[in-house]
């Protein structure tokens, strides 16, 4: 359940106290995140912006004759994370030098640091959203990041849109001091991007507000791997939403092992040498190495009963459920998940 649009409140701004360990440290355990306005160079993300869209426009996603800055969607175009579609053009993205580099900023890592007291880097998986207007099924949904990216509850997520970032674009919300329970909550399928999500019972009784604000270029919204957040969906016109979220963890933290992957590697075989293919510099490839983490498996349960779920969901005649298990048929044949999906749509069709 998306909650009304006038239930959202402002998000707390923390410039005020951006360098202050004591001050930021104990407003994120009473908050749940911290929002600093600027606290990215804008011109580097308005460079990036251009840069990721004109590879976007090549892709066939931004309307030909348009200027690639203004995000204007080709309206022929919809897909998301999951369809082959969405991999291919994302994956040209992903090759993009600055894109990487932005995550090693100076005033990003600093914050992440203070905010922790300890060595804070940049997991390896950096993580793009290329979100299509008026596809808000598909938006991503309510849900804590632990499930996804995993390693500890400590890790920090850093949001921050390429581009302004109004409501109507879709950008995200959080739900105040919801990391107190401390603990994952359970998810379930959703069709929205990740797969999974809170059920709105799950988290009501808690009483807590959710919180969001129209973004500007170098807003940088940060929390860590218990909050509640959610995006709001994209109700523009024809305009692309783009934005990116790294995740930041201590040195001496493990990493889940498919964090040091490229982003969506599953979805189609992609390596860190096809990334690096025409970078001009080698400083940040491979820079993670030079920590040797401790890596650990992926935990599979959140992901796996979110794909159980949707087979049930799907053979009760859940349409929306019957699109995804469509979706993974379509990538992953010949896998377990994509046969299995096909015997669902299978038996259905009988
Ligand atoms: O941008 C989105 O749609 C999702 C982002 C998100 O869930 C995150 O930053 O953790
Ligand atoms: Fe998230």
């Amino acid at each position: 359940m998306i909650p009304n649009l006038t239930d959202l409140q402002e998000l707390r701004e923390s410039n005020d106290i951006q360098g202050d360990r004591t001050a930021l440290q104990s407003r994120l355990e009473e908050e749940g995140y911290l929002f600093f306005r600027q606290l990215q160079d804008p011109e580097s993300l308005m460079e990036l912006r251009q840069q990721m869209l004109s590879t976007m426009q090549l892709g066939g996603w931004i309307k030909k004759g348009t200027n690639p800055i203004d995000g204007i969607a080709e309206p022929s175009v919809q897909c998301t994370e999951g369809d082959r579609e969405y991999t291919d053009v994302y994956h040209q993205v992903y090759r993009n030098q600055l894109f990487h580099e932005i995550a090693h900023a100076d005033s990003i890592l600093e914050t992440v640091s203070d905010i922790t007291s300890r060595e804070m880097i940049p997991q390896p998986q950096k993580v793009a959203r290329l979100w299509f207007p008026k596809y808000t099924a598909h938006t991503t949904p309510i849900h804590q990041d632990y499930v996804h990216f995993q390693g500890t509850y400590e890790n920090l997520t850093c949001w921050a849109p390429v581009g302004d970032c109004p409501i109507e674009l879709g950008g995200l919300a959080v739900l105040k001091g919801s990391h107190k329970p401390g603990r994952v909550l359970d998810h379930h399928f959703s069709l929205g991007a990740g797969g999974l999500m809170i059920n709105g019972g799950d988290y009501e009784s808690l009483g807590l507000t959710w919180h969001t604000t129209d973004y500007k270029v170098g807003d940088t919204l940060i929390f860590p791997a218990l909050t509640i957040h959610m995006a709001l969906p994209n109700v523009t016109e024809d305009r692309l939403r783009v934005s990116l979220d790294n995740r930041y963890q201590a040195t001496d933290d493990p990493i889940a092992e498919h964090m040091t992957e490229p982003h969506l590697a599953s979805m189609s075989p992609f390596s860190w040498a096809q990334v690096y293919e025409d970078w001009d510099s080698a400083n940040y490839q491979y820079y993670w190495k030079d920590y040797e983490l401790e890596i650990v498996p992926k935990d599979w349960s959140f992901s796996n009963r979110g794909f159980e779920e949707a087979c049930q969901l799907a053979r009760e005649g859940n349409q929306e459920a019957v699109h995804h298990l469509t979706r993974v048929a379509k990538r992953a044949g010949g896998t377990e998940q994509g046969n299995l999906a096909e015997t669902v749509l299978k038996e259905m069709s009988k």
